[in-house]
C-alpha cells in the first residue's frame, strides 16, 4: 500500500519529536487512526473520556515538558468538545496543535452530517493558525507551519483534515509555480532587550529605595537570575499564580501569591513600594499593584504585546526574562539599606505563622487550609502539582510550600473548572517517574475529573512510578462562588446554584482499580497524605472539608466586608456556620 496522507502526517510528527497525542476516534478522523495503528507503536496515543480533556492533557504536556502538545478529535461534536482546553492553551500561552476531522471534500458545503464550519469555529482560539488541508501536497506545508506557529507564538493552532484526503496517496509537491517546500526545526533565539533600555532600567531601580519584585510564568525558569536582582536590589518577591514555581517558599523575602488569592505580605509590599520589577508576568488584577504614580516601574516580559498593560511602566524590556535579569544585574549598585528587605521578611515571618494558626483553627469537619497546610512537609522533591479552579486554588496559592526542584500549574487565564485531573495525567505521561498530586474541588470532579479517573485507571502501569493522587476537597458546595457571591454581591448563598451532592469517591477509584481513601477527621489528614503518596498505585483522596472557612482576599475592603454582612442579614441558609467560621477572619 502507498503512503496515506495519514501517513505522511504522522510521519512528518515524527519527525518533529512528537510522540504522544491525546484523542478521541470517530469516522472524520479514521484515516489518521488507521495510520497510527500502522505506525506500529511509534506513537503514545491516549485515549481520553471526553475531548475537552485531550486538550487539557495537551495544554499540561506543554506546560510541563515545554513541548508541543498534540490532541487529536473527530469532526463536529469531536472538533467542537477540544474548545475550552484549547482555550486554555491560548490563555496560558501553550504550545498545542489540535488535528481535527472534516466532511469529505466532497461533501463540504453540502449540510452533510456533521458538517461544522470548523474553520470559523477556531478562527478566534487558533487565530494564530488554522487552516484545512485541501489536498495532499498541502499536509506537509500546513503540519510544519502548525507546529512551528505554536511554538513560536506560545498558542494553539488547527489542522483540518477531510476524512477522504486522509486516505488519498500521499504526493510531495511538485518543484512547479504555486507548490510551497517547507522544512522541520524550530529557532531557538533568546532576545535580549536593547542595551539603552537596559541602562535605563537600571537606574530606575537604582534609583529605588523600596523595591518590590513580581514574577509569573515568564520567571519560571529564570530562579537563579530572579534571587541575584533580588538580592541586589534588597527586593522583596511576589509571585502570579502561574508563577508559583518560579521561587521556592521558603525563603524569607518571598511573599507569595498575590491578587484575590494572595498573602498579606504581596499585598502590604505593592502598597509601599517605589519601584516595582516585573517579570514575565500578565497578572491582571491592578488594583493589587502601586497605585499610579506611586512607584516607577519596569517590566520584563518576552511579549512586546503585553509589556505595560496592567501597570504605566516607565521602561519595557523585551526579551528572555533570564538572559535580560543576567544582562541587567552588572548595572545594578547593591542597596546598603536593608531595612525594606527586613521589613518585607519580617511580615512574611508573621504571615506563615498567621496562616498556620488559620490552618489548625477549628472546623467542621476539617478546615481545608489543614489539608494544605499538612501537604507541604510531605511534598516529595520532585512532585508536580496540579490544582483546579475553586477555593482550592486559595489554598494552594498561600498555604502550599513549595520547593525548589517541583513543578506546578493550573488554569490561569482562563481558571476554567476542569483541568486539574487531565493536566495531572499528562504531567505522569511526561514524567513518569515524577510524583504527581492534583488538587481538586468536589464540583471539578463531578464535572469531569471522576470520567478521567477511567484514564487513569486504564494507563497507570505503564508509569514507573505509579504514584499520582487526587485530592477531592469535598465540601458539597461549588464554594469559590458561593463566597463570591456573598462577598461581591452581597448575596446570601443560593442553595440551588451551589449545594451539589455528596458522593463516595473513595469507594469509587476502587471500584476502578486504585486506591481511594476517605478522611473526616483533622487529625487524619497527615496521615492521609502520607498513606496516599506511599501507594503503590494512583490514589483518590475524599477529604470532608468545611464550606463555611471562607476564602477571602488578603484584606478585605469596606465594601466588601458591608456586602457580606448584608449577605448573612438576607438571610444565608448557611447563617452560623459561616459566621462562626469566618467573622474572625473578616474583621481580624
Ligand atoms: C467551566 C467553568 N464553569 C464555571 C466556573 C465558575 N466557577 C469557578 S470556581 C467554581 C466552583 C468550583 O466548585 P468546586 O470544584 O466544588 O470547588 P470549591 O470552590 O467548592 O472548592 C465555579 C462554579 C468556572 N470557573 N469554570
Ligand atoms: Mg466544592
Amino acid at each position: 500500500m502507498s503512503k496515506t496522507v495519514g501517513d505522511f502526517l504522522l510521519e512528518r510528527l515524527a519527525e518533529w519529536g512528537i510522540r504522544r497525542i491525546y484523542g478521541f476516534p470517530g469516522d472524520g478522523i479514521n484515516g489518521i487512526l488507521g495510520a497510527l495503528n500502522r505506525t506500529g507503536g511509534e506513537f503514545e496515543f491516549v485515549q481520553v473520556r471526553h475531548e475537552e480533556m485531550a486538550a487539557f492533557m495537551a495544554c499540561g504536556h506543554a506546560k510541563f515538558s515545554g513541548e508541543v502538545g498534540v490532541c487529536l478529535a473527530t469532526s463536529g461534536p469531536g472538533a467542537i468538545h477540544l474548545l475550552n482546553g484549547l482555550y486554555d492553551a491560548k490563555l496560558d500561552h501553550q504550545p498545542v496543535v489540535a488535528i481535527v476531522g472534516q466532511s469529505a471534500r466532497t461533501a463540504i458545503g453540502g449540510s452533510y452530517q456533521q458538517e461544522v464550519d470548523l474553520t470559523t469555529l477556531f478562527k478566534d482560539v487558533a487565530s494564530e493558525y488554522v487552516e484545512v488541508v485541501m489536498s495532499p501536497e498541502a499536509m506537509r506545508h500546513i503540519i510544519d507551519r502548525a507546529i512551528r506557529i505554536a511554538r513560536a507564538e506560545r498558542a494553539p493552532t488547527c489542522v483540518i483534515v477531510p476524512n477522504d484526503l486522509q486516505e488519498m496517496p500521499y504526493e510531495k509537491p511538485a518543484r512547479a509555480h504555486n507548490t510551497i517546500h517547507s522544512g522541520i526545526g524550530y529557532a531557538i533565539a533568546r532576545p535580549i532587550p536593547d542595551e539603552h533600555e537596559l541602562q535605563r532600567a537600571a537606574d530606575a531601580l537604582n534609583a529605588g529605595k523600596k523595591v518590590a519584585m513580581l514574577v509569573g510564568a515568564g520567571a519560571l525558569n529564570a530562579t537563579a537570575e530572579v534571587l541575584d536582582v533580588a538580592d541586589v536590589l534588597g527586593a522583596g518577591i511576589a509571585k502570579a499564580l502561574l508563577g508559583k514555581a518560579a521561587l521556592p517558599d521558603n525563603l524569607p523575602f518571598v511573599t507569595g501569591s498575590i491578587g484575590l488569592l494572595g498573602t498579606k505580605p504581596s499585598y502590604r509590599m505593592m502598597m509601599d513600594c517605589d519601584t516595582l520589577l516585573m517579570v514575565g508576568s500578565n497578572f491582571p488584577y491592578s488594583e493589587f499593584l502601586p497605585k499610579e504614580g506611586q512607584a516607577r516601574g519596569v517590566q520584563i516580559d518576552i511579549d512586546a504585546r503585553i509589556v505595560s498593560i496592567r501597570y504605566p511602566m516607565e521602561v519595557n524590556l523585551v526579551g528572555d526574562s533570564a538572559a535580560t535579569l543576567r544582562l541587567l544585574r552588572p548595572l545594578l549598585k547593591r542597596k546598603q539599606d536593608r531595612d525594606w528587605r527586613e521589613r518585607i521578611e519580617k511580615e512574611v515571618a508573621d504571615w506563615w505563622k498567621t496562616l498556620e494558626e488559620r490552618a489548625m483553627e477549628d472546623a467542621h469537619p476539617i478546615n481545608p487550609q489543614r489539608v494544605f497546610w499538612e501537604l507541604s512537609p510531605r511534598l516529595p522533591d520532585n512532585v508536580i502539582l496540579t490544582c483546579d479552579s475553586g477555593s482550592s486554588a486559595n489554598w494552594y496559592a498561600r498555604d502550599l510550600k513549595i520547593r525548589q526542584g517541583m513543578m506546578a500549574s493550573l488554569s490561569g487565564g482562563l481558571a476554567t473548572m476542569g483541568p486539574g485531573v487531565p493536566y495531572a495525567i499528562a504531567a505522569k505521561f511526561a514524567h513518569p517517574d515524577r510524583p504527581v498530586i492534583a488538587m481538586v474541588g468536589d464540583g471539578a470532579f463531578q464535572m469531569n475529573g471522576m470520567n478521567e479517573v477511567l484514564t487513569i485507571g486504564k494507563y497507570w502501569k505503564r508509569w514507573s512510578d505509579p504514584r499520582l493522587v487526587i485530592m477531592v476537597l469535598n465540601n458539597r458546595d461549588l464554594n469559590q462562588v458561593t463566597w463570591e457571591q456573598r462577598v461581591m454581591d452581597g448575596d446570601p448563598k443560593y442553595d440551588a446554584s451551589q449545594d451539589i451532592p455528596d458522593y463516595p469517591y473513595a469507594r469509587y477509584a476502587e471500584d476502578a482499580g486504585l486506591r481511594g481513601i476517605r478522611v473526616d477527621r483533622p487529625e487524619d489528614v497527615g496521615r492521609a497524605w502520607e498513606e496516599a503518596l506511599a501507594s503503590d498505585r494512583p490514589t483518590v483522596l475524599n477529604i470532608y472539608t468545611d464550606p463555611d472557612v471562607p476564602p477571602l482576599p488578603p484584606h478585605v475592603t469596606f465594601k466588601q466586608a458591608r456586602r457580606f454582612a448584608e449577605s448573612l442579614a438576607k438571610g444565608d441558609p448557611n447563617l452560623t456556620g459561616v459566621i462562626r467560621a469566618s467573622v474572625k477572619e473578616l474583621f481580624a
